[in-house]
């Protein structure tokens, strides 16, 4: 069990001074990880559009209309043809998502499976994104070799109905617990910039703090306002303040990789370097997540030089 800080005590914290927040999460970012270390993984979207979940964000709904070009499942083939330019390129973790509310048994999800074992077999981590799911799937997905399930929570309880009606919030809590459950590794962070206020944005990080034990890693998204979704006018958010969240995020979960997510493209070097500075130290590697668009690799690896930055060797990484 960990000591969560409460609501008000977390807000303080945000509204430290800069500099003083910023050394406060350093601090903590050190005693738990090497500083000029960044994990490297990289998405494959597997099954694109048609998502029956009507998320306002999110280009893959059904419910939006952004002329994006549905796709079935990818063979096993394609996958592991994918996962290994992924690890040539870089990549220490590949991360396959699915636009499924949730994942049923059945030829599908062999077939993920049958990705999983392959993925796995190369060396590298794997993570799976696939909606909802039971622990017994979540068991069978540990079993083909999956490290790491990815489900968010998007945003703070108080928010959520504003921006996902077609399934709930505590929906989501059960199915990281299904995870958990398992043995699998949670993966589970948010969004910024959907309209909610920064208050949304500390529930979010004292929600996610809460959970026992605490998510391995904490997905930071900046939106990308799609044409076509409800969110499309969205106004960016401030640099500054997503900066401070970055930094409670670290002080909150001292032993989470903090991954700077969507939304890097519209990021400057400068801002990302503060970033990491506030305690992130994992990205997503090559020019697409799921179906926006994200930095070139080439872009990336020189940000990382000019930084004097690498990749995280994982452990158990033989070269
Ligand atoms: N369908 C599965 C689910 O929702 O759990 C997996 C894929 S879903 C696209 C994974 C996450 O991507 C969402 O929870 C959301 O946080 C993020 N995401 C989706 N669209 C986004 C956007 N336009 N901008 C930023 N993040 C986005
Ligand atoms: C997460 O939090 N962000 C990634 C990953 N988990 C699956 C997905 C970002 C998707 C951004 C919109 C898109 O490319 O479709
Ligand atoms: Fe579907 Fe996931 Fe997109 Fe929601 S975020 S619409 S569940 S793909």
């Amino acid at each position: 069990m960990h000591n969560v800080p409460d609501l008000t005590a977390i807000r303080a914290l945000y509204d430290l001074p800069l500099p003083e927040l910023m050394f406060r999460a350093q601090t903590v970012h050190r005693q738990h990880h090497d500083p000029a270390a960044v994990q490297l993984c990289t998405l494959q979207s597997i099954k694109t559009g048609r998502c029956p979940e009507d998320c306002k964000y999110c280009p893959q709904s059904a419910h939006n209309s952004t002329g994006l070009q549905p796709e079935p499942l990818l063979d096993t083939a394609e996958i592991v043809a994918s996962a290994k330019r992924a690890q040539s390129g870089g990549a220490s973790r590949f991360c396959m998502g699915a636009a499924w509310r949730e994942v049923k048994d059945g030829a599908q999800f062999d077939s993920v499976l049958a990705s999983v074992r392959g993925v796995s077999s190369l060396g590298l981590e794997v993570c799976c994104t696939l909606g909802m799911l039971t622990e017994d799937q979540a068991g069978k997905l540990k079993d083909a070799g999956c490290d790491v399930y990815n489900h968010n929570l998007d945003t703070s309880r108080e928010y959520y109905p504003e921006i996902i009606t077609t399934r709930t919030y505590d929906e989501r809590l059960e199915t990281l617990a299904a995870a958990r459950r398992a043995g699998l590794q949670v993966c589970s962070g948010g969004i910024l910039g959907l309209g909610e206020a920064v208050d949304d944005r500390l529930k979010l990080l004292h929600e996610l703090a809460s959970l026992d034990p605490q998510p391995d890693s904490v997905p930071v998204n900046a939106l990308v306002a799609v044409e076509g979704t409800p969110l499309e006018e969205q106004a960016p958010v401030d640099p500054i303040e997503f900066v401070r969240v970055i930094a409670v995020a670290r002080i909150l979960m001292p032993r989470a990789m903090v991954r700077l997510s969507a939304g890097r493209t519209a990021m400057s070097p400068e801002l990302q370097a503060l970033c990491f500075m506030a305690g992130a130290n994992s990205l997503f590697l090559g020019d697409r997540l799921l179906t926006t668009p994200n930095p070139e690799r080439s872009t990336d690896f020189m940000l990382l030089e000019r930084l004097g930055m690498h990749p995280l060797t994982p452990a158990g990484a033989t070269a």
